[in-house]
C-alpha cells in the first residue's frame, strides 16, 4: 500500500509542475490526457489494483478516487486561472490606459438656490432666523389669522389648488408669520423660504410654483423706514449698487399701509416698449411688503398699541431673473444642463 502511495505522490507532483507550466488550454488537456485519460498514469495504476490482495483493494480503490478528485479540481483551478489571464491580456490590449480620463460633469448649485442662500445670509447678519414651514397648510394660515376671512375677495387672488376644503397647497409663505408669532413672543425676527403654489396661468415670469422669502420683524417701534432699509439693502447685497428700487403703494388685507416693491426690467432695461417680460412697464415686481395690520397682531395676542412690526414677501425666481438677466421662469424648472452649468 505504501509504495502505491509513494508513486501517487511522485505522480501527483509532476502533474501539478505539468500545470504550472501550461500556457495554454491545449496544454492542459495534454496533461490530462497523459494522467488521467483512458491509458493515462493514474488510469493504469488503476487498472493495477485487481493484482493486489483481494483485502488491500477497496483501500486502494479509495486512494486512488481520492487522489483523481483532488487532480481533478486542480486541473478546473489551472484551467480558470488561465482563462483570466487571457481575460487581462485582451482587456490590456484594448484599453489604453496612458489616455485621458473622461471629465466628470461639474453639478452647480441652482440659481435659486443661490438667491435664497444669499438672502439667508444678509438677513442672518441683521440677527434675523431662518425658519420653514409646511406646503400645506389650512385655510386658517393661509387667510384667516392674516385678516382675510372666508368672503374677502382678497382670497380669490390667493386661491390656490385645495386638498379638502380646508386644507390647500399655500399661495403664499406668509402663513409663517402666524406660526411664529403663535410660537413666540416678541420681539421676532425672521425670514421663511420655501415654495409656493397658485393657480396662476403660465408665462415669462409666473409660473404655477415658485419661491417666495417671507420676512417678518416685531418689536417695539418697529417703523416702515426700517422696512424700506432692509428691502433695499437686500437688493442691493443681491443685484449691486446700481440696481434701481422703487416702493409702489398697494393692498394687503394683512398689511397697512402695504407696498410693492419693483425693480428696473433686466430684459428691456427700462426703456419701456413691448416687453414680455413687464409687459413694456419697464419695471417688475419683486414682492409684496408692509406694516403688519393691527388685526393680525391681535389675533396673535400681540398688543397693537405696544408692538408693531413690518412683513415682506418675494419671489425668489423674480430675484434671481434680475440677478442672472434671465429672460423666462421656465428656464428655472426645466433642467437644461446648458442652462444650469453656466451657473457652476
Ligand atoms: C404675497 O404673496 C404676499 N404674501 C406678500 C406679502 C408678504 C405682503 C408680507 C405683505 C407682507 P404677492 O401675491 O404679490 O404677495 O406675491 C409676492 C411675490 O411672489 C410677487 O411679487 C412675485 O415675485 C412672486 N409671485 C407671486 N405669484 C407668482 C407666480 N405665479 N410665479 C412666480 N412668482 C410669483
Amino acid at each position: 500500500m505504501s509504495e502505491l502511495t509513494g508513486k501517487l505522490d511522485e505522480l501527483r507532483g509532476r502533474f501539478d509542475a505539468a500545470l504550472t507550466a501550461a500556457s495554454d488550454d491545449r496544454a492542459l488537456e495534454e496533461a490530462r490526457i497523459a494522467y488521467l485519460g483512458r491509458s493515462g498514469e493514474v488510469t493504469l495504476l488503476r487498472r493495477s489494483i485487481g493484482q493486489l490482495p483481494a483485502g488491500e483493494r477497496p483501500g486502494a480503490g479509495k486512494i486512488i478516487n481520492d487522489v483523481v478528485e483532488a487532480m481533478e479540481a486542480a486541473l478546473e483551478e489551472a484551467r480558470t486561472r488561465l482563462q483570466l489571464r487571457a481575460f487581462d491580456e485582451d482587456l490590456a490590449q484594448r484599453i489604453d490606459v496612458t489616455f485621458p480620463s473622461v471629465a466628470p460633469m461639474r453639478g452647480s448649485i441652482h440659481p435659486i438656490r443661490r438667491v435664497l442662500e444669499d438672502i439667508c445670509t444678509f438677513f442672518e447678519r441683521h440677527g434675523f432666523a431662518v425658519v420653514v414651514g409646511p406646503e400645506i397648510e389650512p385655510d386658517y394660515y393661509n387667510f384667516d389669522a392674516l385678516n382675510i376671512p372666508p368672503e374677502h375677495p382678497a382670497r380669490e387672488g390667493f386661491d390656490s389648488f385645495y386638498i379638502t376644503d380646508t386644507l390647500l397647497l399655500r399661495p403664499h409663505t406668509s402663513p409663517m408669520q402666524v406660526r411664529t408669532m403663535q410660537q413666540h413672543r416678541p420681539p421676532v425676527a425672521i425670514i421663511a423660504p420655501g415654495r409656493c403654489y397658485r393657480r396662476d396661468a403660465v408665462d415669462a415670469r409666473h409660473s404655477f410654483m415658485f419661491h417666495q422669502c417671507e420676512g417678518l420683524l416685531v418689536g417695539e417701534q418697529v417703523h416702515f423706514g426700517h422696512l424700506k432699509g432692509m428691502l433695499t439693502g437686500m437688493c442691493r447685497a443681491l443685484f449691486g449698487p446700481d440696481q434701481s428700487v422703487r416702493f409702489r403703494p398697494s393692498y394687503f388685507p394683512f398689511t397697512e399701509p402695504s407696498a410693492e416693491v419693483d425693480t428696473t426690467c433686466p430684459t428691456c432695461h427700462n426703456i419701456g416698449g413691448p416687453c414680455r417680460m413687464c409687459g413694456g412697464s419697464g419695471w417688475i415686481e419683486l414682492g409684496g411688503a408692509g406694516m403688519v395690520h393691527p388685526n393680525v397682531l391681535h389675533e396673535m395676542n400681540y398688543d397693537p398699541d405696544v408692538y408693531s412690526g413690518w412683513a415682506f414677501g418675494f419671489g425668489l425666481e423674480r430675484m434671481a431673473i434680475v440677478r442672472y438677466d434671465i429672460d423666462d421662469i421656465r428656464r428655472f424648472f426645466e433642467n437644461d444642463p446648458d442652462f444650469l452649468a453656466q451657473f457652476a
